[in-house]
């Protein structure tokens, strides 16, 4: 199985593309949490080989948290030993962005860890790549 590398990249996008997965229920638990986490991709929705994941870092007043060190993984869920990892690039604005290869189809769980001062937050996002 060939090696994946995960390499965090300086980007000037401006365009978000609509976005995909992000793991807050319907429901509005999503008020009670510190932090929310949206992910887009480019493209999208995310296909096998190069994607850029555009996180959305806000706390729960919606307020953009910037200057956090986000560290990404993606682990494929349907095999075991695949994954990757890295730290996403701060674009302001609570954005941060990161560029991945995806080596194959299928699902894909992110671990979005999320550190700045005091916060330590952690949380799952699926990500389904076609
Ligand atoms: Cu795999």
């Amino acid at each position: 199985m060939r090696k994946m590398i995960f390499v965090s990249m300086l980007v000037g996008l401006t365009v978000l593309l609509a976005a995909c997965g992000g793991s807050a229920p319907a429901e509005e638990v999503a008020s009670s949490k510190d932090v929310n986490i949206a992910v887009a991709s480019d493209p999208s929705p995310a296909m096998m080989g190069d994607v850029e994941l555009i996180l959305t870092i806000t706390d729960k007043d919606g307020n953009p948290i910037e200057g956090a060190a986000v560290n990404v993984s993606a682990d494929h869920t349907d095999m075991s030993g695949m994954g990757m990892s890295g730290l996403a690039t701060d674009q302001g604005g609570g954005k941060y962005s990161i560029k991945a290869n995806f080596a194959e189809s299928g699902n894909w769980m992110l671990t979005v860890k999320v550190t700045k001062d005091s916060l330590d937050y952690k949380e799952d996002i699926e990500l389904k790549v076609q």
